[in-house]
């Protein structure tokens, strides 16, 4: 097993989210970027998640994999190399990777999260016998890494899983696909899996369940604040809100303010009052109709073929043209 870090994970790791605090918590309305809601805690506390029956995007999408995963290697060509970005516990990618043909194939994992990167790495090396770099990176900085190390033989196979790509807006859904793109040869392939449009009711449970799983995983993001950049957020005085934006189709989180207080972030030379009732948005997890993937491919020069869905969930294949 290999690491390859882009850079030391600390320092520069720091820098950027003082940078990107600093700038999120000054627009209007505020927000925090969702991508830092993985540290230790958080990565642990998304996987207790993934446990909750109200929250079904990982045991549907679980389920698929198991169920489809031979259907999908029979649509692809010979595959030597495997991205996964953002690879959470590595468990869709076992049971994904069950079911390949025999044949070398080595696996790189791609997340910013070293927390993430870690337990996915050990889950793969306890229950495969797949070789696995990882590479604690963006996932555009390690679809190039892996695209200037590529040899010869065998294609690609990119995997996205769990409705990562919800976290993305339109235009960086289109960006994102097409710099995927960029790095592929004709051949390669990429599976999505996207959370479909359901009843609000639904929508809502999952992120906003009854034991407060999801509202710790959403205020965690200020301990880490507090933590990392010497933040004095009083995390009791901000509540976890769930809303289901139906005109852009996604489920936001929100870190609303119960009162009228200041809060100082020495790290990144913060000092704002918060009004009360005023919300962060920490979050924003887009839903699809299936019929939506063809044209997201399409536009980044991926042609679908093959797609399966259960309960509001769906696996999509796309091959790069
Ligand atoms: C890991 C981004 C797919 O948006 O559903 C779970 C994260 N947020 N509960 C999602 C999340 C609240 C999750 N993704």
């Amino acid at each position: 097993m290999r690491h390859s870090a882009a850079s030391s994970p600390s320092d520069a790791g720091r820098t950027a989210f003082a940078k990107d605090v600093a700038h999120s918590l000054t627009l209007s309305p505020r927000q925090l970027p969702s991508r830092y809601l993985y540290d230790e805690l958080g990565s642990s506390l998304f996987e207790a998640i993934c446990r909750l029956p109200w929250y079904r995007v990982a045991t549907i999408e679980q389920s698929l994999l198991a169920a489809h995963a031979a259907a999908i290697f029979s649509r692809l060509p010979p595959i030597s190399t495997v991205v996964e970005l953002g690879p959470g516990s590595g468990e869709k990618l076992v049971t994904l990777m069950a079911a390949r043909p025999a044949r070398d194939v080595t696996v790189h994992l791609v997340d910013v999260s070293l927390a993430a990167l870690d337990q996915a790495t050990s889950v793969l090396a306890a229950r495969s016998s797949l070789t696995v770099v990882a590479h604690q990176a963006t996932y555009e900085e390690g679809l190039s890494a892996v695209g200037r190390s590529r040899d010869g033989s065998g294609q690609t196979l990119v995997v996205f899983l769990g409705s990562n790509i919800g976290n993305f807006d339109a235009q960086s859904t289109d960006a994102f696909l097409r710099a995927a793109r960029a790095t592929l040869r004709s051949g390669d392939a990429l599976l999505v899996g996207t959370d479909l449009v359901k009843p609000e009711a639904e929508l809502l449970l999952a992120y906003d369940d009854p034991l407060g799983v999801t509202a710790a995983f959403n205020r965690n993001l200020l301990v880490r604040v507090n933590r990392e950049l010497g933040g004095d957020f009083d995390v009791n005085r901000f509540s976890h809100r769930a809303v289901w934006n139906a005109s852009d189709s996604r489920v936001e989180m929100h870190l609303v303010s119960q009162s009228r207080q200041r809060v100082r972030v020495a790290g990144c030379g913060l000092d704002i009052t918060f009004d009360a009732g005023e919300p962060i948005w920490t979050e924003s997890s887009y839903k699809y109709r299936a019929a939506d993937l063809a044209p997201m491919l399409d536009r980044a020069g991926f042609d679908v073929t093959g797609q399966w869905q259960d309960s509001g969930f769906a696996l999509t294949l796309g091959a790069a043209r």
